[in-house]
């Protein structure tokens, strides 16, 4: 229930000691947390009113229908968006992909409860890298777009419409100038803060939520671009890759972590060629440091 006086909004950006908030009106209001506890993500939905001053004030966050974290400085999780629908892992011929990160941000999504894509931007640069087929056959939507020459972009618009997504991979693989060309020109129409409290400038370093012309919402976060994303448990790991699903349950031991155990059927399709070995090899590695980075926290 709604508290008396109280407004709905969505967290558009985050700052340091305030976040920016969207009323249903679609103007922007600077805004405090109501205490210390409340933390405010980029994508979350709140409940705020307005103070004295023509801030407003955050009073109580809506219930989290996902979110997605990532490894801080510490090795420890922290939380970076809310409420997202979809991630798509962007890469490019260059810099030249990699895979591990790509695979990891994957993972991630789908173990977030998120549907995960890639998008191969820069087409106009050379043809498709090798492996992305091991990707549509494992069934991840891929997209093959140039923010350039905007080859592929309505694809793109279509499957971002009624969606909330972040765009996260290497740096330099274009998710800005793909943000770009997807805003248009409705990138300048971006709503001005409302109040007294819009004069403070903004750091360029924070996470922003843009609405797209044609609906769907992109979060261009620095903090999901930059670090890997949090995944608690190695054996949480396979769930992430689509195409293993097929075989669970289908190994010797059930608790098979389709490592070196004999009687594996997840390695016995790497041998037949049924998953691809870079995959599967991505698989490995995850593991390796997902478990590395529990021994470090020491759990
Ligand atoms: N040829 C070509 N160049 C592109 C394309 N998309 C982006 N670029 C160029 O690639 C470079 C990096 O693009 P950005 O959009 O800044 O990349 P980014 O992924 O946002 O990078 P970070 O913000 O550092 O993570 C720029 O020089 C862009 O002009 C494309 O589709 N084709
Ligand atoms: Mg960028
Ligand atoms: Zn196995």
């Amino acid at each position: 229930m709604k508290a008396a006086g109280a407004r709905t909004g969505l967290v558009v950006e985050r700052h340091r000691r305030h976040v920016t908030v969207e009323d249903s009106a679609g103007r922007r209001w600077m805004c405090q947390p109501s205490r210390r506890s409340l933390q405010p993500l980029i994508g979350d939905e709140v409940e705020w009113r307005e103070a004295a001053d023509g801030t407003g004030v955050v009073t109580k966050l809506r219930e989290r229908r996902s979110t997605l974290s990532r490894i801080d400085s510490r090795g420890r999780r922290e939380l970076v968006a809310a409420n997202l629908t979809q991630l798509y892992a962007v890469a490019a011929p260059a810099p030249a992909p990699d895979w591990l990160v790509v695979d990891h941000y994957l993972v991630a999504a789908a173990l977030a409860g998120l549907a995960g894509a890639l998008v191969l931007n820069k087409a106009d640069l050379t043809e498709a890298p090798a492996h992305v087929d091991c990707y549509r056959r494992a069934g991840y939507p891929l997209f093959r777009t140039s923010a350039a020459t905007r080859a592929g972009l309505d694809s793109l618009a279509e499957a971002l419409r009624g969606e909330r997504a972040a765009f996260v991979g290497q740096s330099g693989v274009g998710k800005s100038s793909l943000l770009n060309a997807l805003l248009g020109e409705s990138v300048q129409s971006v709503g001005e803060l409302t109040g007294k409290g819009a004069h403070g400038r903004h750091t360029t370093s924070s996470a922003v939520l843009h609405r797209l012309p044609g609906g769907g919402e992109v979060i261009d976060a620095p903090g999901v671009r930059a670090y890997a994303p949090h995944i608690a448990d190695p054996t949480e790991l396979q769930h992430g890759f689509r195409e293993f699903r097929p075989y669970a349950g289908q190994c010797r031991f059930d608790n098979c972590r389709h490592l070196a155990e004999p009687g594996c059927a997840i390695k016995t399709a790497v041998d037949a060629g049924d998953i691809c070995r870079r995959r599967y090899e991505s698989y490995e590695r995850l593991y390796a440091l997902i478990g590395s980075l529990r021994t470090k926290r020491g759990n």
